[in-house]
């Protein structure tokens, strides 16, 4: 129902904007991941799940090689380019990510011809919820259809993320645009980012009496900013020093043999320990949920955060503050979920217990006289989809 009063307003909005009713809505979700965090450019495991909040987007296919950009979240006018001209590096703006799809499905050979989009979000940006990879899934998705390309949910997942690495400029992994494109209602996503095969893991909080909760630190990150990419660029040298194509390739049975082969390049360690320890934890994780222990997955989430705290370095203050005081106020486990460097935290706890571990996470960013937190519940949500059909053909991406 809300996504359908989403898709009227944004609909609406189009006519308005453009004089003319759009051709189809299309959503694609945030995710938060629930383990295996700077393993997906390592070849490595993730498992994220796709939030309620979605990007959404109402699209017209044009023919004459014009885009136009509307966005209901940036106080802007519409912008407007050639699709023969798109240029990566050459958009500073949030447009690079409309524009770098079209880029990229054209640089694939995809005859995409042009046309009028309308956005709207209710992802929230600079969380670490993964607000660019939905807009850039949502459009990816809509051009799909409405030009009949036939490309599948992890193709178009490859291509967003190729706009997202050359176009905008930013080295990310394969994970968010995968899990924008890919997740399933009640399930995680236990995504192999090497080949992207992909098992949907039954994750259904409520019938285990539980939640999880994000709590956004409203500490704002970017991943076009150095540390992302010093992290990925510190991994590949691991993987270079040890002779293997990617950290994936250290098992971790191998792990000690494969620190005491580097010696004493003690950064580049820290960064394979990560790397080697968390694929286990995924791989615990996926254990745990197909043994329908979800309580069990609580003590791996927080190693998770103590790897990525002490060995990969990306935690911050505020993100420690939330996992320390949520543990202590009877949280089965926390951690950082994301890029790292603020961003959101998940708290996985008893459903009895939401109200006391919200307020213990508030008043302790009170006490240490932080911007207050956001603190909602995640419940595994649907992946990228078609809303409606107004006067559009084509069928929703898979
Ligand atoms: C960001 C990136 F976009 C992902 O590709 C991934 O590397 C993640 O950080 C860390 O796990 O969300």
């Amino acid at each position: 129902m809300k996504g359908q009063r989403m898709s009227g307003t944004v609909a609406a909005e189009f006519t308005r904007l453009y004089g003319a009713e759009p051709h189809g809505v299309w959503a694609a979700p945030g995710r938060v991941n629930l383990i295996g965090e700077h393993t997906d450019y390592n070849d490595g495991f993730v498992m994220p799940f796709a939030l309620p909040h979605t990007a959404v987007a109402a699209v017209a296919r044009r023919d004459d090689g014009v885009l136009r950009l509307h966005s209901a979240d940036v106080p802007e006018p519409v912008a407007e380019m050639s699709v023969d001209g798109l240029a990566p590096g050459s958009d500073k703006n949030w447009t690079a990510y409309p524009a770098g799809v079209v880029w990229a499905l054209r640089e694939a050979g995809h005859a995409v011809t042009g046309a009028d989009i309308h956005l709207a979000s209710t992802v929230p940006a600079g969380a670490g919820l993964s607000s660019s990879a939905a807009l850039e899934v949502v459009v990816a998705s809509a051009l799909n259809d409405l030009f009949s390309l036939g490309l599948r949910g992890r193709q178009l997942a490859r291509l967003c993320q190729r706009a997202e690495n050359v176009y905008v400029g930013a080295p990310v992994g394969i994970m968010d645009q995968t899990a924008a494109a890919c997740c399933e209602a009640g399930h995680a996503l236990f995504l192999d980012t090497r080949d992207l095969s992909q098992r949907q893991i039954p994750f259904d909080l409520e019938a285990e009496g539980l939640r999880l909760l994000v709590v956004d630190t409203q500490v704002k990150h970017s991943h076009s900013e150095g540390e992302y990419g010093k992290r990925r660029a510190g991994c590949e040298k691991g993987a270079a020093l040890l002779g293997v194509d990617a950290l994936r390739d250290i098992p971790y049975d191998g792990l000690e043999a494969a620190l005491a082969r580097l010696g004493d390049e003690e950064e580049v360690r820290r960064l394979v320990r990560h790397v080697v320890t968390e694929n286990q934890r995924v791989e615990r994780v996926v254990e745990l949920l197909e043994a329908g222990d979800i309580r069990a997955i609580g003590p791996v989430l927080v190693e998770g955060h103590a790897s990525l705290r002490d060995d990969f370095r990306i935690s911050c203050r505020e993100l420690d503050l939330v996992v320390e005081t949520a543990l202590a106020s009877g949280a089965l486990g926390a951690r950082m979920t994301g890029g790292g460097f603020g961003g959101s935290a998940i708290v996985l706890t008893e459903s009895t217990d939401v109200p006391a571990v919200t307020k213990a996470v508030e008043e302790a960013f009170a006490a240490a006289d932080l911007t207050p937190p956001r603190v909602f519940e995640a419940v595994p949500s649907a992946g990228a989809r078609r809303l409606d059909r107004l006067t559009g053909a084509g069928s929703p991406a898979s």
